[in-house]
C-alpha cells in the first residue's frame, strides 16, 4: 500500500535546491457590499475604488508573497458574490480552500448578523484532509466610515461563541489591517502544514520500522 497521500492544491509545486512554491486558495466570503472585492483589490493591486460594481458569481485574483528566501507562496484569493441571488451556487467555489476571510460591514447590522450563517455554511462545507476545519478570521470592514453599528463588545463575544480565534478591524479605502489579516491566515495555514509534514513523516517512520521488524525490508 501506498504510503503517499494524493497531492492537494496547496502542495508544494517546486522542489529543487530546498525552495519551495506552495499555493494556497483562500476564501473571501460575506454578505453583498461588505467590501469584499474591494478587499481583494486593496491587497493585490493596492488600489481602491468606491464605485460599487456587483460581483457575479466569484472572481479570482492571486498574491505572490515571498515568504522567506526558500518559499514563495502564490495565494489565491476568491471573492464569493455575497447577494442572496447567487445562494448556495457559489459553495462549488469552496472547495480545496485552506483560509477565509468572513467579512461584515460595521455600518450595517444585518451583514453583522449574517455572519453567523456564512461561518455555519463555511464549516459545514469545508474542512482540511484531516476532518478540521480551515482558519477563519473575521473582518470588521469600512472602519474609516466612523459609524460603527456594532459595538466591539458584541464582535468580541460572537468570536468567542464561535470559535474565531482573531478578528480585525479594517478598511479597504484606507487600507487599514489587510495585510495583518491575509497575513495572520498563511502563518496559520503554514503552520498546520509543518504540523502535518511532521505527522506524514512520523507515520512514515513507524511504517517502516513495523516492515524492518516484519523483515520485509531485509534483503535475503
Ligand atoms: N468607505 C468605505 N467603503 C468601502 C470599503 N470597502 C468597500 N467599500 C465600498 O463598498 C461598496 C461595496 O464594495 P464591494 O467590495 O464591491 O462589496 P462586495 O462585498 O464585493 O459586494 P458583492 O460583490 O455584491 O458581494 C463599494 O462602493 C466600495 O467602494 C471601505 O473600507 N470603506
Ligand atoms: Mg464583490
Amino acid at each position: 500500500m501506498s504510503l503517499r497521500k494524493p497531492r492537494r492544491d496547496s502542495d508544494v509545486i517546486l522542489s529543487k535546491y530546498n525552495q519551495k512554491e506552495l499555493l494556497f486558495k483562500f476564501l473571501i466570503i460575506g454578505d453583498y457590499g461588505v467590501g469584499k472585492t474591494a478587499i481583494v483589490r486593496r491587497y493585490t493591486e493596492g488600489k481602491f475604488s468606491s464605485n460599487y460594481k456587483i460581483t457575479i458569481g466569484a472572481d479570482f485574483a492571486i498574491k505572490t508573497l515571498y515568504w522567506d528566501p526558500n518559499t514563495k507562496i502564490n495565494l489565491q484569493l476568491w471573492d464569493i458574490a455575497g447577494h442572496e441571488r447567487f445562494g448556495y451556487m457559489t459553495r462549488v467555489y469552496y472547495k480545496y480552500a485552506v483560509a477565509a476571510a468572513l467579512v461584515f460591514d460595521i455600518s450595517r447590522v444585518a451583514t453583522f448578523q449574517s455572519v453567523k450563517k456564512w461561518l455555519s455554511d463555511l464549516r459545514e462545507k469545508v474542512t482540511l484532509q484531516d476532518g478540521s476545519s480551515i482558519p477563519i478570521v473575521l473582518l470588521a470592514n469600512k472602519y474609516d466610515i466612523q459609524q460603527s453599528a456594532i459595538q466591539t463588545d458584541q464582535i468580541i463575544k460572537f468570536c468567542k461563541d464561535n470559535k474565531i480565534c482573531k478578528w480585525f478591524i479594517t478598511s479597504a479605502k484606507d487600507n487599514l489591517n489587510i495585510d495583518n489579516a491575509m497575513y495572520y491566515l498563511v502563518e496559520n495555514v503554514l503552520r498546520a502544514k509543518i504540523d502535518d509534514d511532521i505527522r506524514d513523516s512520523i507515520r512514515l517512520r513507524e511504517t517502516l520500522l513495523i516492515d524492518e521488524n516484519n523483515g520485509c525490508c531485509k534483503s535475503q
